[in-house]
């Protein structure tokens, strides 16, 4: 027998998507349940993005979990692009007239939105199994699942499917309801964290002619580094040491002199996709975050753009539940849309100008050069890349 539960909002999924719509709804007094396939410790542990915009910074303060961010993200105020010899400063400040990122975890970003939500005692199922998402084409739509041996039924008004690439969600919606366009790049991303100063202040992306990297961090006294692998290189291959000697060989030599090594405390290979989902909408279901769409890291647009999604998803339901106005329900689809593929284009043309493509001819290595030197002398370009980089308005 399923235990029968009523919500206003089901949320698939404990990513940072769905905790912020959950926290989000609940502040304007809209019912939600959260049902998670992990473990919370297991969603705790994940180590992911570390650049958040001021959209997404805002977007925490307003569902309540911005004190920690304030005092411990780190506001950059420019990076760096490193191509083989040559180096340019991107001063994000001066090309957008003031606005800077904030460097903190997306492990701190989930952190502080599940304390949050456990503060307001807010229903959450974690270690859910055999999620299904029902009924989407009626006015109650169902989730059904498994938890600690008992059966739920969940009868919703909407699902919101923020359960990531892998999820049920999208997988649950009939093929010819829902269009997906996809890029999957020849390589990935051989990521290392380790407690060791970073190895300067700001951030460093390099293309290198053996590959990619970057040079990233989560605090002082923490360091992010990626480097570009093979899609199906062998993790276990990658002492610490292999690490350490590949990346100093691919910095500029000012700045080789100043990596600080120390063992690793996580390590993993990310592979490298674009990818969008349309529409983001199945009857009462919608998708948001990584479920209706990826971006390559090399932007660091990911968690950004789920944070954008929800700031329309919510908007969405709350005129929907306040205001008793069903438009912007009507229009999250397309209006997320417009900005998704404006981050997915930028991603993607991040990625071409920073890697190197095993497949690509002496030709397309000349155009990525000239797009570089393009940038070091074009003020515009420069601009162009900052004002998508701190994230375009919403
Ligand atoms: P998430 O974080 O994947 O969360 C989805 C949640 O849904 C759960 N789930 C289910 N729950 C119930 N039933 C099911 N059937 C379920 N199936 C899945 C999952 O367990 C999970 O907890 O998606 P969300 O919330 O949309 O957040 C998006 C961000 O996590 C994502 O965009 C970024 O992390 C992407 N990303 C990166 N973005 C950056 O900006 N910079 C990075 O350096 C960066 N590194 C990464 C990344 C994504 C990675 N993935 C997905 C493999 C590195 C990796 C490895
Ligand atoms: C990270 O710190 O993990 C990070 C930063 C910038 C990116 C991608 C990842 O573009």
């Amino acid at each position: 027998m399923h235990k029968q539960l009523q919500t206003q909002v089901a949320i698939i999924g404990a990513g940072p998507s769905g905790l912020l719509l959950g926290q989000l709804l609940a502040k304007a007094g809209i019912d939600n349940i959260v049902i998670e396939r992990q473990s919370k410790d297991y969603v705790l542990s994940r180590i992911r993005a570390g650049v958040l915009e001021q959209g997404t910074v805002n977007l925490l303060n307003q569902a309540g979990v911005g004190d920690r961010l304030h005092r411990e993200g780190l506001v950059h105020h420019g990076f760096d692009i490193a191509f083989h010899h040559q180096h340019l400063r991107l001063d994000l400040e001066k090309l957008t007239s003031g606005k800077h990122v904030t460097v903190y975890g997306q492990t701190e970003v989930t952190k502080d939105l599940s304390e949050a939500r456990q503060a307001l005692d807010l229903p959450s199922f974690y270690e859910a199994s055999e999620v299904k998402v029902l009924d989407l084409l009626t006015d109650a739509p169902n989730v059904q699942f498994i938890h600690e041996q008992q059966a739920y039924s969940i009868k919703a008004d909407f699902i919101a499917g923020c359960d990531g690439y892998h999820g049920v969600c999208r997988a649950s919606i009939p093929k010819e309801s829902i269009q997906e366009f996809e890029r999957v790049y020849p390589f990935g991303w051989l990521g290392i964290l380790s407690d060791t100063p970073p190895v300067q202040e700001e951030l460093i992306y390099g293309n290198h002619p053996d590959g990619f990297y970057l040079c990233s961090m989560r605090s002082p006294t923490r360091s992010r580094y990626y480097l570009q692998c093979t899609v199906d290189e062998d993790i276990a291959k990658w002492s610490d040491n292999r690490f350490w000697d590949t990346l100093q060989a691919r910095l500029p030599s000012s700045i080789a002199g100043n990596l600080v090594r120390g063992p690793s405390i996580e390590k993993s290979i990310a592979p490298l996709r674009s990818f969008v989902a349309e529409p983001l909408r199945y009857g009462q279901m919608f998708l948001a975050g990584d479920a209706g769409h990826i971006v390559p890291p090399t932007g660091a647009k990911g968690l950004n753009l789920a944070a954008s999604d929800i700031y329309y998803l919510s908007n969405a339901f709350i005129e929907y539940y306040v205001d008793h106005q069903q438009s912007s329900i009507d229009q999250y689809s397309e209006k997320a849309l417009q900005r998704i593929w404006k981050a997915e284009r930028f991603s993607w043309w991040l990625t071409n100008m920073l890697h190197h493509f095993p497949e690509k001819s002496r030709f397309d290595q000349r155009i990525q050069q000239a797009e570089f030197d393009y940038l070091c002398h074009s003020e515009l370009a420069q601009k162009s890349l900052a004002e998508n980089y701190v994230g375009l308005p919403y």
